[in-house]
Formats: structure tokens, sequence, C-alpha cells
């Protein structure tokens, strides 16, 4: 499990790769990312597409991360972090 603390400042680099079925939404559960100015927790990621993510967790945990496109995260694209308390 990717792990981190809390406070800690982190990079997210989140890639796509393959055909236009290979659109993701990456959605963080308890804990938002900064990109390109805008603070959110999920992402629009095209095919051949790099985005990093800033986040600096504040809220410890273990926390599902997954994309939001349902068929996807049916076929298991769900995976949990943790933010350990500082
Ligand atoms: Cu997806």
């Amino acid at each position: 499990m990717m792990t981190m603390r809390q406070g800690e400042r982190v990079h997210w680099h989140v890639a796509a790769l393959g055909d236009f079925n290979n659109a993701h939404t990456p959605h963080w559960h308890g804990n938002t990312v900064l990109v390109a100015g805008q603070r959110t927790d999920v992402l629009n990621i095209a095919p051949a597409q790099m985005i990093t993510a800033d986040m600096v967790p504040d809220a410890p945990g273990i926390w599902l991360y997954h994309c939001h496109i349902s068929d996807h995260m049916l076929a298991g694209m769900v995976a949990r972090y943790e933010v350990t308390p500082r």
C-alpha cells in the first residue's frame, strides 16, 4: 500500500495509456490534490497523457483511490493509500 505522512508534500504522477477506452477519472478519498492551481479530488486523464497532482495530506487514515468510471472500478481499478499521523 502506498504510504505517506500527514503534512508531507506528495506528488502523484498519474498516467494513462491505450485507446479511447482508457480515459480515466482517478479519485482520491480523504484528501485533495492541487493540479494547475485547481483543488480537486478527481482528475480526467486521457490516453497518452500524464498529470502530476500535488497533495499535502491532512487526514490520517487508510483511504480509497479509484477510477470513477464504473466499469473500470468493477474491473479492479481500485487501490488504497495510507496517511500516517504526524
Ligand atoms: Cu478508468
